[in-house]
């Protein structure tokens, strides 16, 4: 779609309490103490509404985190958008290539450096855990979606939905990513309790927020609040995808 990089026009949109649409042109760097040799933005946070904070992160030439979240009730994950990492969850050690993921179960830190001199590119979560009285806790889980089968979502034969963390009441939300082949779009506007944030990973599409349709494209940040409603429709010639977080299996307090 190719939006000029100015002030005279912005794709950006913030509804407080309903969505946000953060495209890249609006970004501005965020420096954390925890990071080196590092370029990110803080995306959906609680000063959104949400009860995440997502981030999207470029580790240059020697990057890294000394260590990200760890505290007792707190969960966190990473996806490799484009590189190489070195991870660790606690004393395990993993190596992550593009499409490669990492979850660290809450009271175990997460660190990761590139592995690359190139660049790397990272999808960063983390969440406050909501344990399950009497029941088990959830694990470290790492993989690749390039290794995790699409299945088809709702019926609909061109939109295909990957989960990458165990479907298991222990784990308290999900990542997936969604991908509508060109003309694919949500069968139905969900209305639902779950919030979501979601980084656009491929092509373009219309975005339904609150009944209102955006453009949307590859690298855009969309924050839909509990209950917001939301729909997807593919445009173009290229498949629309994009990984989300998304809250489940516990009663809402
Ligand atoms: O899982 C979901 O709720 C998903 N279909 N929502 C979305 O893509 N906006
Ligand atoms: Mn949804």
């Amino acid at each position: 779609m190719g939006y000029p990089k100015g002030l005279l026009e912005s794709r950006a949109v913030f509804e407080q309490g309903k969505f946000a649409i953060i495209p890249p042109e609006g970004l501005v760097n965020n420096v954390l103490p925890e990071f080196e040799n590092t370029t990110m933005s803080i995306l959906g946070s609680p000063r959104l509404g949400a009860r995440f904070a997502d981030y999207i992160v470029t580790l240059h030439k020697g990057g890294k985190t000394t260590g990200f979240a760890g505290q007792e009730d707190v969960q966190s994950f990473v996806y490799v958008i484009d590189g190489k990492i070195s991870a660790s969850a606690g004393e395990e050690k993993h190596d992550l290539t593009q499409g490669g993921y990492l979850y660290c179960p809450p009271g175990v830190q997460m660190k990761f450096e590139n592995a690359q001199d190139e660049d790397t590119k990272l999808f960063l979560f983390k969440q406050k855990y909501t344990p399950l009285e009497g029941g088990k806790k959830p694990w470290v889980v790492t993989g690749n979606t390039n290794d995790i089968k699409q299945e088809i979502y709702d019926d609909m034969e061109n939109v295909l939905i990957q989960d990458l963390l165990p479907v298991d009441f222990a784990f308290d939300m999900n990542m997936h990513i969604l991908e509508f082949k060109p003309t694919g779009n949500h069968p139905f506007v969900e209305t639902h309790f779950q919030e979501h944030g979601a980084y656009l990973l491929s092509g373009e599409g219309l975005y339904n927020l609150d009944n209102k349709w955006f453009p949307v494209q590859k690298d855009d940040y969309i924050y839909m609040a509990p209950y917001c409603l939301q729909a997807c429709y593919a445009v173009g010639r290229e498949s629309i995808s994009y990984i989300y977080s998304k809250d489940c299996h516990r009663d809402p307090e």
